[in-house]
């Protein structure tokens, strides 16, 4: 099942409501209005000028009826005024909107004032494969250069939310530059210390971790055979878990232009999910993103 799939699955479901932060963007309020239309949203609040917003929509053709608007002067003001919405219960996802990265995971971090959940928050990205067939990859977006218990956290966040999704037993691969073990690349003895955890059930809900594995044996059973390496998880991983951010976020851009392939991306491990797709995305990734949102909310 690919995207449109989901979204068809949540028809006639109860809408969720939604705050954008900073949401002075014609693509993410175009997304909101099509979530409206088809019913996975009820109502959008979205912080920042309102006279700005106003003139987005007008130009974009976006009815506001069902968006409200919270005045923000800046981004972490506006950042601020959304995380508060979530924290308050007021809205059951929160989505980034014009702002960089940085400022709304700070919000949702504050101590204070955040909305953190889990002891560790982490970026899922989903990806439709041919097939169609939704795959994540992690973590392309939040945790810099994670070292072994934060991987653990980030595949428990990664496996919980892949269930939530309708990926049962989910097959992880590690990935590496190599598959085979080797004492002076660390990331291929964190990908064997995972597998192992795999084996001995020691992460949040069953799945099947393998690695290390380069991204051809992951991605490609033929490439695996051809390099004679047994793996229930060649060719068919669900989760492709990355050694740390720069390779995440190469990888997950070069899924979208180079692969053309449908994407978006969420924060997991918060008192709600959080979409959160870069500003240059399209109008229909930012509308995945909110529809996966939708879907991790039914379970
Ligand atoms: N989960 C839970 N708590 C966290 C996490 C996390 N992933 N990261 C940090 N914290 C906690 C720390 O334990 C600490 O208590 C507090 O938050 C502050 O931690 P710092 O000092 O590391 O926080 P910051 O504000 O300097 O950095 C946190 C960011 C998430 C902003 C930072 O890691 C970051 O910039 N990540 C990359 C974001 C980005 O630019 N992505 C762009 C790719 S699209």
């Amino acid at each position: 099942m690919g995207f449109s799939g989901l979204m068809k699955n949540l028809q006639g479901l109860p809408g969720q409501s939604l705050a954008v932060a900073w949401g002075v963007d014609e693509g993410v309020l175009k997304a909101c209005s099509a979530a409206v239309e088809q019913g996975l949203l009820r109502e959008v609040c979205v912080t920042g000028p309102p006279a700005e917003i106003q003139a987005l929509a007008a130009k974009a053709e976006v009815d506001l009826g069902p968006f409200s608007i919270v005045p923000a002067a800046n981004p972490v003001e506006g950042a601020a005024l959304a995380v508060s919405l979530a924290k308050k219960g007021r809205c059951s996802v929160l989505m980034k909107g014009n702002l960089s990265t940085s400022i709304i995971l700070r919000a949702v971090l504050n101590k204070e004032h955040g909305i953190r959940a889990q002891a560790l928050l982490s970026h899922i990205a989903v990806v439709e494969l041919p097939g169609p067939r939704l795959a994540l990859l992690t973590d392309a977006a939040m945790n810099i250069r994670p070292e072994l218990p934060d991987k653990v956290q980030i595949l428990n966040n990664a496996i919980d939310f892949a269930w939530s999704i309708g990926l049962e037993n989910p097959k992880v691969a590690v990935l590496a530059a190599v598959e085979t073990v080797n004492p002076q690349m660390p990331e291929t003895l964190d990908a064997a210390a995972l597998s192992q955890m795999g084996r001995r059930g020691q992460f949040v809900k069953p799945a099947i971790v393998d690695g290390p594995l380069a991204f051809d044996n992951a991605f490609s059973k033929e490439a695996a055979l051809q390099k004679k390496i047994e793996s229930t998880v060649a060719g068919e991983a669900d989760i492709f878990l990355v050694p740390e951010i720069v390779s995440g976020n190469i990888l997950y851009k070069a899924f979208s232009y180079l692969g053309y392939l449908p994407t978006s991306g969420l924060i997991y491990g918060a008192s709600c999910p959080i979409v959160l797709v870069s500003r240059a995305d399209s109008m229909e990734s930012k509308l995945n993103g909110i529809a996966v949102a939708c879907q991790a909310l039914r379970e």
